[in-house]
């Protein structure tokens, strides 16, 4: 049958069933559908053969998936995805060969260099941003993403500086772009899920989530998941939150409903969330066997469901594709995957030598003689507080990449309230003046949320701002040591340097009032010392503050900047300020006092403490070294003569 009269036909059958999809559309969405579902067997064959080390497939997730890959623009929105997205990411362009590179951890492979499992998708051409293993840590991401796209379009300086930077080659803004977030219906149980729905809906933010809900997170069904059983119905509730539901398994329904949606975010109307039901019928990896807790019955419906055998039927009914174009095309897909999989087996390993490249920027490295200064001394002395808000002030000025959030760092979030009253700036005034200075955009308050201050501190920094967070307590960082230690410190190394988020979390540390007791005391920086790509430092001076904050803002890592509540207001650390271009490179300790015996090797406020005990030493005739390392992380001592270190 010629092609116009069966897509005459097709369209005579039933026009609004097809939602405007052409045969050729049509085709492509089932041959990605079908090319997913083969590359998926292909590597299971693969692993079965011990050529590979793990799957985790797609299977009855391509439908919804693929429609999205029609719906998104390709290398112009933003991709957080999880690891059943791989019918959109064919979508998007990446090719059966990549993927297969990635499942066999070749060197070439572009998401990670052979770095991560199979299936944790990235790509920079196409802005698919690498993603880890934990569910649940893209949501927050993603908002910082998107916060970002809006950050862009108010200020085109910001795009112009962030393509300037390293790595600004990756750096892009259109106009209309969204960014994509999916997972499963598991991990909307993560605590990410909810802040992140907070943060995009009161900043009404271009985020389109796809929740793929295969109705189990390995063997624990959705009821017991999720209060109710429905994502859908719970998050109804959000204002400006566009939801809906639809058949995941079927790409038309898919396609109709995300349209819808997806424009919903186009046109900065808020967030949406599409609720997609799946399939997964090869269990929840290939460590999994779903036999151990799903029912034959269950699994029976499920097969029924399948959206591959469902799809080519419909192809085949609605006379779109006769049974043997149907045969040619699955013979064509099952050739490129039997040559993918042959070059991808026959392709390099990474070297094992390589594994050290792109923990730390290339490009940038904080502890060199570049950052050496001299200090322009003026005006009166500052104390260490009033240096952080001074150097934050003319980094703003400099970059306007940098923005500063956190609780409570804003003057005040009512912006009229600013004429009749002082602001807050901070609980210990770290960012007074900031927001009357440089605006609401740029200095602004946070939901009580510290996964999501770091995690929406990763997005910005890896669309090219500056973000320069604030984790009010260091005792209440602990919500957010997953956003740190498995994505701030690693998504440099795990992208093999496709990607980086090189944000500066400022963090108020240590005891400083008498009966701040457990919770407004602890002292934990060791632990982020022992995280490979985090750059860890804690002065105890106003003038080492604003040298190493400034370091910190335009180095290339992401930086703990460690700030000693008690030394905030001290007298005795107070400096003149050292002019906006004062720079103190990483790992420089400083001798603060020179001595031949004994050397006291400490830093924050244990360094005026040694201070004091190395007079009482020099009075019994021991002569003291004081160094202060200044940077934990990375850490040199710089003694040179001790006898004895302390
Ligand atoms: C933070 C975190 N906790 C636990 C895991 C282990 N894990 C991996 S996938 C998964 C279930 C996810 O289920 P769901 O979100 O429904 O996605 P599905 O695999 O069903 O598509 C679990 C528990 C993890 N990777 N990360
Ligand atoms: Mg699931």
């Amino acid at each position: 049958m010629a092609l116009h009269t069966r897509v005459k036909l097709a369209n005579k059958l039933d026009t609004p069933k097809l939602h405007g999809l052409d045969r050729e559309t049509l085709i492509r969405i089932y041959r990605t559908m079908y090319l997913s579902r083969r590359l998926d067997d292909r590597e299971i064959q693969l692993k079965r053969q011990n050529k590979i080390f793990f799957q985790i497939s797609s299977a009855g997730h391509e439908a919804v998936t693929a429609v999205m890959g029609l719906l998104l623009r390709p290398g112009v929105d933003w991709i957080y995805s999880y690891y059943r997205d791989r019918a959109l990411c064919l979508m998007l362009g990446v090719t059966p060969l990549e993927m297969l590179l990635q499942a066999v951890g070749a060197k070439d492979d572009p998401s990670s260099g052979g770095r991560q499992m199979p299936s944790h998708w990235g790509h920079p051409k196409w802005n698919i941003v690498s993603k880890s293993s934990c569910t649940g840590t893209q949501f927050v991401q993603a908002v910082g993403a998107a916060e970002a796209t809006l950050y862009y379009e108010a200020h085109p300086r910001a795009l112009a500086q962030a393509k300037k930077a390293p790595l600004g080659e990756h750096v892009n803004h259109q106009p209309e772009e969204i960014v994509y977030v999916s997972a499963g219906d598991g991990a909307t149980s993560e605590g990410e899920f909810w802040e992140s729905l907070n943060a995009a809906c009161a900043q009404k933010l271009p985020l389109f989530y796809l929740i793929e809900d295969n109705g189990y997170a390995i063997s624990v069904p959705v009821e017991v998941q999720t209060a109710g059983g429905s994502i859908s119905k719970l998050t109804r509730g959000f204002p400006s939150l566009h939801v809906a539901e639809c058949d995941g398994t079927d790409p038309l329904e898919s396609y109709a409903i995300c349209k819808e949606a997806v424009q919903h975010c186009r046109d900065r109307r808020g967030p949406a969330l599409v609720h997609a039901q799946v399939t997964r019928p090869y269990s929840h990896s290939l460590s999994d066997d779903e036999k151990l807790y799903k029912t034959a019955e269950e699994r029976e419906a499920e097969a029924h469901r399948d959206p591959i055998s469902k799809f080519s039927l419909f192809l085949v009914r609605e006379r779109l594709l006769d049974q043997k174009e149907i045969e040619t095309l699955e013979a064509e897909v099952d050739l490129e995957v039997r040559d993918a999989a042959d070059a991808a087996l026959a392709a390099e390993e990474p070297a094992i030598d390589s594994i050290r490249v792109n923990i730390y920027s290339p490009e940038i490295d904080p502890t060199s003689s570049t950052f050496e200064t001299q200090p322009q001394l003026h005006g009166a002395p500052k104390t260490m507080v009033e240096m952080v808000a001074a150097t934050l002030s003319d980094e703003m000025s400099r970059d306007e990449r940098v923005t500063v959030f956190g609780e409570d760092v804003a003057d005040a979030s009512r912006e009229e309230n600013l004429k009749h009253v002082k602001g807050k700036g901070g609980v210990f005034k770290a960012t007074s003046g900031l927001q009357r200075k440089y605006g609401h955009d740029r200095v602004f308050n946070s939901p009580l949320a510290e996964a999501s201050i770091v995690g929406r501190a990763i997005g910005m920094a890896t669309r090219g701002l500056k973000p320069v967070a604030e984790i009010q307590f260091f005792d209440y960082i602990w919500p957010a040591m997953m956003q740190i230690r498995d994505e701030l410190c690693v998504m440099r190394w795990r992208s093999n340097g496709a990607f980086k988020c090189p944000a500066v979390l400022r963090v108020a540390i240590g005891g400083y009032l008498t009966g701040g007791a457990v919770y407004h005391s602890q002292s934990g920086e060791s632990i982020f010392t022992h995280c490979p790509g985090l750059r860890v430092v804690m002065p105890s001076t106003a003038l080492d503050v604003a040298g190493l904050l400034r370091t910190a803002i335009r180095c290339d890592d992401p930086v703990m900047f460690l700030e000693h509540k008690h030394l905030y207001r001290q007298p005795y650390n107070r400096s003149e300020y050292p002019g906006p271009d004062f720079t103190i490179p990483f790992g420089r300790a400083r001798v603060v006092k020179e001595g031949s015996v004994v050397s006291i090797i400490t830093y924050g406020a244990l360094v005026h403490r040694a201070e004091v005990a190395a007079a009482q030493l020099e009075r019994e005739g021991i002569s003291t070294e004081i160094i202060d390392l200044r940077s934990l992380s990375p850490c040199r001592n710089g003694s040179s003569h001790s006898r004895r270190a302390v």
